[in-house]
């Protein structure tokens, strides 16, 4: 069984890189999520970690989001498992007390980006087809409460309520435009950047960032916690959808076709 996210920590910086190396396009299917929890649950309790860095080991993509080969033609207890494990994993980023930082060096559609908006900063590779954002209403399904809280939370209102409504994918210039990335950076400097940022994080006490940071996102995890089960309900009932299904089939059957 071959590996799909690879943790180096460095114990003499405190920074852990971690690496997701699923090609084609890492994406987000069972295995990935299982293997980030473990992985990030472990860094989480070292206390030689201080800093994590999010990067892509695959060219071109840092990660196309979730497998929708798990959203499609499987069970109710399938969707049901892996909308937890989603959830759960969303859960490990935005509450890490570790400072994250995203070394964006490739496309970051719908959960790729999310996995970014989780992080304390955001650094994207110089290139225009590396676009990234909340895409899924053009998928035509619905980025749920806590992707959108999340963008929210980095962008601002009025600028999420219409990134979300159009799906829009946004390029590296775009995006820095708008606030969801800190930092375009030319490709091969990204996470050299990510590290000699994270030097800037450590010159602050750990405890009062850690601190600040919860007072920041407590209320939006807790939102997410109040309404789990609510929300996993949802995501079983709108993905089992015979429309919603067929919207999958076309989507993937779109994806197949621009290739080449
Ligand atoms: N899941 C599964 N397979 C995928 C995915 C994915 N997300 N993305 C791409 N693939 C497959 C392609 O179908 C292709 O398969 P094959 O080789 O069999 O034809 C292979 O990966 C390679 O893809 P490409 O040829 O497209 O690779 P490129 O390097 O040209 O492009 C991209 C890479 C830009 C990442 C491109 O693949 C892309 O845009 N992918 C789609 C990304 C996307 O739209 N993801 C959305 C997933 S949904 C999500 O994350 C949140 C859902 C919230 C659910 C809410 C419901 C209520």
């Amino acid at each position: 069984t071959s590996s799909k996210v690879k943790v180096d920590l460095d114990n003499s910086s405190g920074i852990a890189v971690v690496k997701f190396q699923g090609p084609p396009v890492n994406s987000m299917g069972m295995d990935f999520l299982t293997e980030m929890a473990i992985g990030l649950d472990k860094l989480e309790l070292d206390k030689n970690c201080r800093g994590i860095i999010l990067t892509s080991a695959v060219p071109k993509v840092f990660s196309a989001g979730l497998d929708i080969m798990d959203m499609y033609g499987k069970t109710l207890e399938h969707y049901e498992l892996f909308w937890r494990s989603v959830q759960d994993l969303w859960l490990k980023l935005y509450s890490s007390s570790k400072i994250m930082i995203a070394a964006i060096n490739g496309a970051s559609p719908a959960g790729g980006c999310l996995m970014a908006l989780s992080c304390d900063y955001r650094i994207l590779a110089d290139n225009p087809r590396y676009k990234i954002g909340l895409n899924e209403a053009q998928l035509g399904i619905v980025a749920p409460f806590w992707f959108k809280d999340s963008m929210v939370n980095t962008v601002g209102y009025r600028i999420a309520e219409e990134s979300i409504q159009f799906g829009v994918m946004y390029s590296p210039a775009d995006a820095l435009k708008i606030g969801l990335v800190d930092q375009v950076v030319p490709e091969d400097k990204v996470l050299s950047t990510a590290k000699e940022k994270m030097e800037k994080w450590f010159d602050i006490p750990d405890h009062a960032r850690q601190i600040s940071k919860s007072m920041m996102r407590k209320p939006t995890i807790d939102r997410m916690l109040a309404n789990r089960e609510t929300d996993i309900k949802n995501f079983v009932g709108f993905i089992s959808k015979d429309s919603i299904q067929k919207s999958l089939e076309m989507y993937m059957a779109m994806l197949k076709m621009k290739k080449g």
